[in-house]
């Protein structure tokens, strides 16, 4: 079983968004057009209470894409984004989302970020999706979304360490491309055993 995992693609990450990725809408209409090959559609949203620990608002004296040290190891500190419940969390509204079998949500934590679809930034606590994909016998991933060089990176890092086989289809991807984000993503993903496509 073959699954497709479509990562974050919400308002907030696309054009106009509180935390745009250059181009993040332009992915929407080829993601939709991939759906029918896959056994299994699965979306993530983040999903952020307000006042999240990962927002520089949250923190005295910082600016966003500044970086802070947390309990679980550094993180990088956004602009407010994907708040629950607020236009800039929905998913993007041509996405085909009535065609998912299941969305999960995560970094809703206050404390902990959460960029991966299956563990927070933690690397410990678990979002409930590898049992989601096990239990329904899903054992190969495609992975598309936003942002290649965050969430889609993590998750299918993630997935792999997890021995799923994995492959992320770079060109339904954008980028954020924070200060050599793009070539450490392309590193670690080649490293856990992902295949670029
Ligand atoms: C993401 C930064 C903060 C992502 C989420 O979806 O890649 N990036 N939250
Ligand atoms: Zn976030």
């Amino acid at each position: 079983m073959h699954a497709l995992l479509v990562i974050d693609v919400q308002n907030d990450f696309c054009d106009g968004g509180a935390l745009a990725v250059p181009e993040g809408s332009s992915i929407v209409a080829g993601i939709n057009a991939i759906m029918g090959q896959f056994d299994a559609v699965i979306l993530t949203q983040d999903w952020h209470p307000a006042g999240h620990s990962s927002f520089a608002s949250s923190h005295a004296g910082k600016s966003p894409f500044d970086v802070t040290d947390m309990p679980y190891g550094s993180q990088v500190l956004w602009p407010d984004h994907c708040v629950i419940g607020t236009d800039g969390a929905a998913l993007h509204p041509l996405l085909e989302s009535d065609r998912a079998d299941m969305i999960i949500r995560k970094g809703f934590n206050p404390a902990i970020d959460s960029y991966s679809a299956f563990f927070e930034n933690d690397h410990k606590t678990p979002t409930g999706l590898e049992g989601y994909l096990r239990t329904r016998g899903i054992s190969d991933l495609t992975v598309v979304g936003l942002a290649l060089d965050f969430c889609v990176n993590y998750s299918a890092v993630d997935a792999a360490r997890l021995g799923f086989k994995v492959s992320v289809k770079t060109d339904l991807c954008r980028s954020i491309n924070l200060n050599g984000s793009l070539a450490q993503a392309h590193s670690e993903m080649s490293s856990a055993g992902v295949t670029l496509d």
